[in-house]
């Protein structure tokens, strides 16, 4: 039986909280064990309206574990999607605090920026490349509000899909001017590569991503609109960071990008 309203709203408020306040709760299937995908997507819903009731803008969404490397690290094997707010933006260049976070870990990706809505079912790579006004690097900074980083895959949605912060730069590309599959990208920590991959390793093609969210999007009657930004998931694990940390990530083709934390 799906959860209900009052539970629903409990756990937005619980888990919003938790992000807010940068302190670590236990997941919430311990106290929900029934909770399924969908329950998490009501609570991540829920989550959204609080913040947009506040003022808050979405102004993107991102795809949660795409890659092989991302569900060994999570022991989770099924994608997912979060929103991004307008404050989870930092600049390319810029610094975050890291006591705003609890346990940040920092993941390379691929941003696609709408120039059209792009609806599901049935969306695929095609639709989203037709769609897309243009690509950049991103760095995707993931702030599990579980103890741990553990998770099940309802807790992990209902936690915005550990969503905190993102960063775009490098250049602003025409995707059909690129091959995004075989596009190469090193992640740097202070300077020492820690992360290698391409864009394939993002189920075949990093606009599959894309497809992808909208797709899960059809089910509410939602969609992906003109504008929006889609990070696309990790390329490779998340590697964690703390305060003094400095992230660079080259990908070829489409320069850097980059942040420190402070
Ligand atoms: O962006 C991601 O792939 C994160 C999704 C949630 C799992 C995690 O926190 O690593
Ligand atoms: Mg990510």
């Amino acid at each position: 039986m799906p959860l209900d309203a009052a539970t629903i709203a409990e756990l937005g408020a619980y888990l919003e909280n938790a992000q807010l306040e940068a302190r670590a709760v236990p997941q919430i299937s311990i106290a929900h064990a029934s909770a399924d995908m969908d329950d998490g997507y009501a609570v991540q819903w829920e989550i959204r309206r609080r913040k947009v009731a506040r003022g808050a803008r979405i102004v993107g969404m991102k795809a949660g574990v795409t890659s092989r490397a991302k569900m060994r690290q999570v022991g989770i094997d099924t994608p997912s999607y979060g929103f991004l707010a307008d404050s989870y933006a930092a600049l390319d260049g810029g610094e975050i605090e890291a006591r705003s976070l609890i346990h940040p870990r920092v993941e390379p990706e691929f941003a696609f920026v709408l120039k059209r809505g792009v609806e599901g079912p049935g969306c695929h790579v095609g639709t989203v490349l037709a769609a897309t006004d243009f690509v950049m690097p991103a760095l995707e900074i993931i702030d599990s509000r579980y103890r741990d980083f553990k998770f099940d895959l309802a807790s992990v949605v209902a936690d915005n899909s550990s969503s905190a912060r993102f960063v775009l730069g490098g250049r602003c590309r025409a995707a059909d001017d690129l091959d995004l599959a075989s596009s190469g990208l090193v992640m740097e920590k202070n300077g020492e590569a820690v992360a290698f991959g391409a864009g394939a390793a993002v189920l075949g093609h990093p606009a599959a991503a894309v497809a992808l969210i909208a797709n899960l999007l059809a089910r509410r009657g939602e969609r992906l609109h003109a504008g929006d930004i889609v990070l696309t998931g990790g390329v490779t694990e998340a590697t964690p960071v703390k305060a003094g940390d400095h992230i660079r990530l080259r990908v070829q083709d489409l320069g850097s990008v980059s942040i420190r934390f402070v």
